[in-house]
This record gives structure tokens, C-alpha cells and sequence, in this order.
């Protein structure tokens, strides 16, 4: 079992940016998951299995839905501080921030934001502890980047709704208890509907083989004839900008994550190299190598000005999507670079579990394609830049 080392890299002091408030809830969700998160998550990872016993410790910490309102049993904290609990989880396992983003962004925001009083009341103070969890269906087999595509319907049977479809890739499925499934009314408008398990004809196969984001549990949603209660609609949103709106939210936490991964591999890199002895010299003192940790530490510091100042926007209500697009991409990019320079810094040693370069390296890998690929992300800033879509 590898012992948790890690020193967070602040080369331009943001940490003077930060309030007191955002410190002391970053060293607290650190020293968790230094404590409970980092003697497991190999394990977890090795196995393909995600650590359900964690679920209320997550919920204790303040994971789930941190700046959603207090009155609902939720943090009241603001959008840094949620960003700040993203990257400490994510420095862990991007799989273990998706497990509470998704709850928090994806499942609690839309039932905060587009549902009724009563459904916020029944649903949100058991998921902000994790007593209950939940999944949020967008993406269809055939309607992935494309999601207004999208052929999952319900029709109107007078006393409830009658649901059909399919749902793939779909995070914390396997396990939830809710969905926050995404279909089309006899309209063809786009609508939010919640589904419970058990559900007559609601099933949740599990996704198989992954190579990445192994201890996050994945799997499908499927609709065969499911008798929703007219209820479980959410009443106060239509369109497509239902689901993309919750998506902003998401997509800023993994701004925020994918850092936190970026950080624990530069410095698991920093410590390796000033260990491993190679020509009877700590390969740290070669240049090729302070190359690799100095370009890694500028993309890094880059990065935390990017995500703080995108905070700062994002507690003003003036963050635009486009600017959260731009954050999510680069955050993402520069992870994934810096995991594979990374990798070789460490040499054969990198790709063993002794070190969570690998993983993170993999996990990396679905967050560059979740919550909208990198290429679609460039087309979102395109857009924003020229004024023409260049989607279809
Ligand atoms: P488009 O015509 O541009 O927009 C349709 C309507 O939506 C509005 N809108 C937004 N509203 C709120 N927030 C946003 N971010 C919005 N973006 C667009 C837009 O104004 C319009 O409104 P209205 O009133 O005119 O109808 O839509 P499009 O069909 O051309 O598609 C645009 C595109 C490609 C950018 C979009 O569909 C997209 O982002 N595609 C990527 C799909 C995606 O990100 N899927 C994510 C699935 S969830 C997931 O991956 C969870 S992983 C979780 C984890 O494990 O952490
Ligand atoms: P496609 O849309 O088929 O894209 C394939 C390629 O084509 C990509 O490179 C893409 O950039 C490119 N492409 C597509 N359209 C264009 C275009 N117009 N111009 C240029 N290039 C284009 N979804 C959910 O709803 N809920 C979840 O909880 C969830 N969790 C996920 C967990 C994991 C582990 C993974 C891998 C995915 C998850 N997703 C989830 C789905 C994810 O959002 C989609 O995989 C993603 O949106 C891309 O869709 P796709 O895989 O169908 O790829």
C-alpha cells in the first residue's frame, strides 16, 4: 500500500487568493483523502469495483451538492469551495470526483433548479448525505456529442407517463436509486423526468471492460414500457437547455478536477526524480527532466489562475458556458499531458500501481470524452468566437 505524500504544487502563492473558509475545507477533504481514499483506491481500481462504503463519508464531507442550499441539507458553500472539494477528490481518482459531481451537478442541481418545492423537499437532503444516489441520463447508444438527437420518449397515459428507451454510459448507474433521465414528449420537446429503481421495466445493466475510470461504476439505462407518476416530472424546464445547463455546473467541477489529477502526477514525478539514481546522479538533475517538471508545473499554475478566476465569475452569476467549456478542456488536456510525461518520468515504475500515474493516465481518458469531447469543446469556443456553429 503506497503512503499518500503528496504536496500540493502552488508556484504563484493562489493560495493567497482563497479565503480561510476555502483553505480550511480544502486541508480537511485532503487529510480524508489521505486517510481513507488513498490506502483503497489501487485496490478498488485493480478490482474494477467502486467503493460503496465510502458513500457516506462522502456525503459527511460535504461532497454532494456543497453549493446547493443549506435548507435542504446541502454545504451553502460557495462555487470555489466546490471546485476546491472537486480537485482534492479528483488528486485522489477522477472516478471517485465523478461519483460526486454527478450526484451533485448532474442529479441534485436539476431536481434544486427545475423541479417543484415538493420534489426538492423529498429527494435533496437524502442525497446530499448519500443516502440516496443518484445517475443523470442524457447520452443514447446513437446520441453521444449529438444529444438533442436524442429518441428516448414518454407518452401521456392520463393518471402517469409510459417511458421507453435506452440510456448508455451512464455514471453511478448500477447503484442509483434515482435516475434524472432526459426524453422527449409526444411534442418532441426535450423534458426531465426522475426515475426510481424499481420501477417496473427500469433496468440498469453494468458496463464491463473498462480500462478506465475502474473504480467508478458505469452501466445503462434502460426504459421498457416504465410507468413514471406524473409527479416525478420536472416541471419548471423544457428543451434542450435543460440538460446543458446542468452541464455547466458539472463540466466547472471537472475544471477543477482534472488539476487536482495534474498535480498529484507532477508531484508524484518531482518526488521520483529526485529519488531514482540513474549515472550515479537523482535524475531530477538532468535537464531533459526539469524540462518535463517545469513545463508540467506552468501548465499547472496556469491552470489554478484559470479555474480560481473562472470561481470568482461563476459566485458573481457571470460565468458563461463558453468560458466553462474553455476551462474544461484545458484542464483536461494539460492533465492528460502531464500524466504521460509524467509516466515517463517514472520510467518502468510508471506503469505499475505502485505509483497512480496509470490510472489517472486511463481515468483521463473518459474525462477528456464525458461532458462533451475536447473537439466539441473547441467547437463550443469556436462558436463563441466567430458567432457560426460549426456542428453540423
Ligand atoms: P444548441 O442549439 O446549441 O442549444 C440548444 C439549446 O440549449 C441552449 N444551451 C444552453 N443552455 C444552458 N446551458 C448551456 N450550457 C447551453 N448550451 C446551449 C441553447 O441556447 C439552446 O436554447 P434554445 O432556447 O434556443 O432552445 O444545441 P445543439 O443541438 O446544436 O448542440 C450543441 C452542443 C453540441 C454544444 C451540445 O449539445 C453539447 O454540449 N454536446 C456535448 C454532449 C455532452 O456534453 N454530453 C454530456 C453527457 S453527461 C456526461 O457526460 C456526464 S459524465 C459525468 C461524470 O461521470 O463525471
Ligand atoms: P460521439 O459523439 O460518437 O463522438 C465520437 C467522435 O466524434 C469524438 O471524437 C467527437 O469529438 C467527434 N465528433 C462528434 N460530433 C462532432 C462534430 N460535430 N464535429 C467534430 N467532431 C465531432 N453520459 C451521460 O449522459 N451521463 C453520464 O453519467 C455519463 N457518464 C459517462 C462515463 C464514462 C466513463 C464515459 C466514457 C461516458 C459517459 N457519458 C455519460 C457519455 C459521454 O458524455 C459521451 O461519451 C460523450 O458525450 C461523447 O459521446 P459518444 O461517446 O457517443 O461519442
Amino acid at each position: 500500500m503506497r503512503t499518500d505524500t503528496y504536496q500540493h504544487p502552488d508556484h504563484y502563492l493562489v493560495d493567497e487568493l482563497l479565503t480561510d473558509e476555502h483553505r480550511l475545507i480544502r486541508d480537511s477533504v485532503r487529510q480524508y483523502v489521505k486517510k481513507e481514499l488513498s490506502p483503497i483506491i489501487e485496490d478498488y481500481a485493480q478490482r474494477a469495483e467502486f467503493p460503496k462504503h465510502i458513500i457516506p463519508q462522502l456525503g459527511a464531507i460535504g461532497a454532494f451538492g456543497p453549493s446547493l442550499p443549506a435548507e435542504y441539507g446541502c454545504g451553502g458553500m460557495d462555487q470555489i469551495s466546490y471546485g476546491i472539494i472537486m480537485q482534492e477528490l479528483e488528486r485522489c481518482d477522477s472516478g471517485i470526483r465523478s461519483t460526486a459531481s454527478v450526484q451533485g451537478s448532474l442529479v441534485m442541481y436539476p431536481i434544486y433548479k427545475y423541479g417543484s418545492e415538493e420534489q426538492r423537499r423529498k429527494y435533496l437532503p437524502k442525497l446530499a448525505t448519500g443516502e440516496w444516489m443518484g445517475c443523470f441520463g442524457l447520452t443514447e447508444p446513437d446520441h453521444g456529442s449529438n444529444p438533442g438527437g436524442m429518441t428516448t420518449n414518454f407518452v401521456d397515459k392520463g393518471d402517469h407517463y409510459l417511458l421507453n428507451g435506452a440510456k448508455m454510459w451512464i455514471s453511478n448507474a448500477p447503484f442509483a436509486d434515482i435516475a434524472v433521465v432526459w426524453a422527449k414528449d409526444e411534442a418532441g420537446k426535450i423534458r426531465g423526468i426522475i426515475v426510481e429503481r424499481g420501477m417496473e421495466g427500469f433496468t440498469t445493466p453494468e458496463t464491463h471492460n473498462k480500462w478506465s475510470l475502474r473504480a467508478s461504476a458505469t452501466g445503462e439505462l434502460v426504459f421498457s414500457n416504465v410507468r413514471v407518476p406524473k409527479e416525478n416530472l420536472l416541471p419548471n424546464i423544457s428543451g434542450l437547455k435543460g440538460p446543458l445547463g446542468c452541464l455547466d455546473s458539472a463540466r466547472y467541477g471537472i475544471a477543477w478536477g482534472a488539476l487536482g489529477a495534474a498535480m498529484d502526477c507532477y508531484d508524484s514525478a518531482k518526488q521520483y526524480a529526485l529519488q531514482r539514481i540513474q549515472f550515479d546522479k537523482p535524475i531530477a538533475s538532468f535537464q531533459l527532466i526539469q524540462k518535463k517538471l517545469a513545463e508540467m508545473l506552468t501548465e499547472i499554475t496556469k491552470g489554478q489562475l484559470l479555474c480560481w478566476r473562472l470561481g470568482v465569475l461563476k459566485n458573481e452569476d457571470r460565468a458563461t458556458t463558453a468560458q466553462i467549456s474553455m476551462a474544461k478542456r484545458n484542464s483536461v488536456e494539460i492533465a492528460l499531458n502531464i500524466a504521460r510525461e509524467a509516466r515517463q518520468i517514472h520510467g518502468g515504475m510508471g506503469i505499475t500501481g505502485e505509483y497512480p500515474i496509470m490510472r489517472h493516465m486511463m481515468n483521463l481518458e473518459s474525462v477528456v470524452t464525458y461532458e462533451g469531447t475536447h473537439d466539441i469543446h473547441l467547437l463550443i469556443t469556436g462558436m463563441d468566437l466567430t458567432g457560426i456553429s460549426a456542428f453540423r
